[in-house]
């Protein structure tokens, strides 16, 4: 698997880079500095140890995998194969740990999903929870009809395969093919200046990826049916995923469902040594995964970091454990001043049902994007917001970070999201969503941020807009992505498994003039904005089914990884 140095840096013969030149530092695959290992060396490192081939020989025998197929890796000669076990959830949760891991996660009890509101027990016996919920045992939760749920992975997952035995979920399955779309000569951009050696401007490429977490994976095993078990293995899927953000390199990478202690053990140090620097926010609540903002140390300073909570303590529409994560970045350019960058990351609720919610949660970003993203002059710096966001295109919660206003009067609340074609339930989003104790206006602004002499005529306007059924925010944002392929029309699937092949992961920013994006959709995109000069293409549900859905051997989450680049400009005086 070593790749020599005149090799492509992208295995996948189809992925095409972006029309620069190889040698672009940018591009090219990290160059480590003294004191880091070359770039390489981390996959082949984690590969060494955690891909099945190499378990033969090296993989202590507490690590090896529990399921027959990988019993089979064993030393033929000096050991007869053992009877394969059963298929074993439970054991999978803990795989891929290294030695001083924790043990047994443990789960909240019998909460249907994640996103069940924690009873309150829960949140105060963090430490007594003493129970592991055996995957095997969950409830059903086949009453959901997610819009998209693709037939041929239902199909499969409804077939009863004994624990352990996927005889025709084995063979070997070609690699997705993602294609770069070079949308460079599409902006009506300034041409690039060369001062001294630098290029002019500053180019720089954003990833958001939602990696699954292992617990999450473990919690939820009917929607990984169709999968051929090693594919789940932690110790298959963390190589996999490390390759893959290390092939991409991408300046900024947005991560959801990181699982802390993979975090702490592999994904953190992994990534430190090809140069990167990660800040991460737990979920609160038992939960051990949360949202991972990482970048280049040698492109952008951290300028300030802000982990956005979305429970509240007595405020009944915020008991859930999801967060954001933002961070401002200042890029690394010694010729020009550059605008800071402001870069959100997060996952919002899944439950379908609860539009409320995630509307609310949407909010709490977005007041804390507005406030971290402000200048003196009170505009706005370039914002990337990007994540899971467990809503698809042109839903009311899509249309409300885009058009930045929603007016929700008489909506359900199992429509918000459009997850679902038919929600249940009637339940009507309530004027307002969320509570004025929460402090955030209907305009997505901290209501104690605005100065008291503007507060007076603010006063009886805000008042007003708490009883009418809209809601704004102050951001303009477009997505990177247009949601349908370029070539069939068909829709963009960014994550699938057995129950949805659907969009619901985004990268929106603050589009410049002249920007390709915000020519066809913005009638007055701001002046400081970035330009998108190209996206790796996604891929439609035909694509998936040949791959046999997600993850597969190759791809090793149930979301593909939104990667694009962009242009940020000088600011007018440097
Ligand atoms: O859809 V996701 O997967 O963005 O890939 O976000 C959530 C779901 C994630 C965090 O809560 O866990 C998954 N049915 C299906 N998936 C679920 C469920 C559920 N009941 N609960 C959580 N997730």
């Amino acid at each position: 698997m070593r790749r020599g140095r005149h090799m492509p840096r992208h295995a996948n013969a189809n992925y095409v880079r972006p029309g620069v030149s190889p040698n672009n530092p940018m591009f090219g695959r990290y160059r480590s500095t003294v004191g880091f290992p070359p770039a390489q060396s981390v996959y082949n490192h984690w590969r060494h140890w955690y891909q099945p081939g190499h378990l033969l020989w090296t993989q202590p025998p507490q690590l090896q995998h529990p399921s027959s197929s990988f019993r089979t890796v064993r030393h033929p000669f000096n050991r007869p194969p053992r009877p394969p076990d059963p298929y074993q959830w439970s054991s999978w949760r803990q795989t891929g740990v290294l030695p001083h891991t924790r043990g047994l996660h443990l789960s909240a009890g019998l909460m249907e999903s994640t996103d069940r509101p924690p009873p309150q027990k829960r949140r105060k016996s963090a430490e007594g929870d003493q129970f592991q919920r055996s995957p095997q045992h969950s409830p059903p939760k086949g009453s959901r009809s997610p819009k998209g749920s693709p037939e041929w992975l239902r199909n499969v997952a409804s077939i009863e395969v004994p624990p352990g035995k996927f005889p025709n979920r084995t063979a070997a399955i070609p690699e997705l093919k993602r294609h770069w779309e070079d949308l460079s000569h599409l902006c009506k951009a300034a041409p690039s200046v060369k001062r001294g050696k630098q290029k002019w401007p500053f180019d720089f490429s954003v990833m958001s990826y939602n990696i699954l977490s292992q617990d999450l994976l473990c919690d939820n095993t009917y929607l990984y049916r169709h999968c051929n078990p090693p594919v789940l293995d932690w110790r298959n899927r963390f190589p996999n995923i490390i390759k893959e953000l290390e092939q991409h390199s991408a300046d900024i990478m947005c991560l959801q469902e990181v699982q802390e202690d993979h975090y702490k053990q592999q994904i953190k140090p992994s990534l430190e040594s090809l140069g990167y620097h990660c800040e991460f926010k737990r979920r609160t609540g038992l939960k051990p995964d949360g949202c991972a903002v990482i970048f280049k140390r040698e492109r952008f300073s951290l300028v300030s970091c802000h982990p956005v909570e979305y429970f509240r303590r007595g405020v009944p529409l915020l008991d859930r454990d999801n967060v954001g994560l933002i961070v401002l970045l200042r890029p690394i350019d010694p010729h020009v001043s550059l605008s800071n960058v402001c870069v959100a990351n997060t996952h919002l609720l899944y439950n379908p049902r609860r539009g409320d919610i995630k509307l609310a949660q949407l909010a709490m970003l977005l007041a804390e994007i507005s406030r971290v993203s402000q200048l003196p002059d009170s505009s706005v710096c370039p914002v990337l917001l990007c994540g899971d966001f467990n809503s698809v295109p042109w839903s009311p919660l899509y249309r409300f970070i885009k058009d930045r206003r929603l007016d929700y009067d008489g909506m359900p609340i199992g429509k918000v999201s459009g997850q679902e074609e038919t929600p249940r339930g009637q339940r009507i989003l309530t004027v307002p969503i969320w509570p004025r104790s929460l402090g955030i206006s209907q305009q997505c602004q901290y209501e104690n941020q605005t100065r008291d002499s503007e507060l007076r005529d603010l006063e009886q306007t805000e008042r007003d807009s708490f009883t009418e059924a809209s809601i704004e925010h102050c951001l303009r944002l477009t997505s990177a992505y247009s949601h349908h392929l370029k070539e069939s029309g068909q829709p963009e699937i960014t994550t699938c498994h057995s129950r949805t092949a659907i969009t619901v992961d985004y990268i929106f920013y603050s589009a410049a003039l002249g920007d390709v994006m915000a020519q066809a959709e913005c009638s007055a995109p701001p002046e400081r904005g970035l330009q998108l000069l190209g996206r790796l293409a996604l891929v439609g549900e035909e694509e998936l089914q040949k791959v046999n859905g997600l993850p597969n051997q190759h791809n090793s989450s149930d979301h593909l990884p939104l990667l694009t680049r962009f242009r940020l400009h000088p600011q007018a005086d440097s």
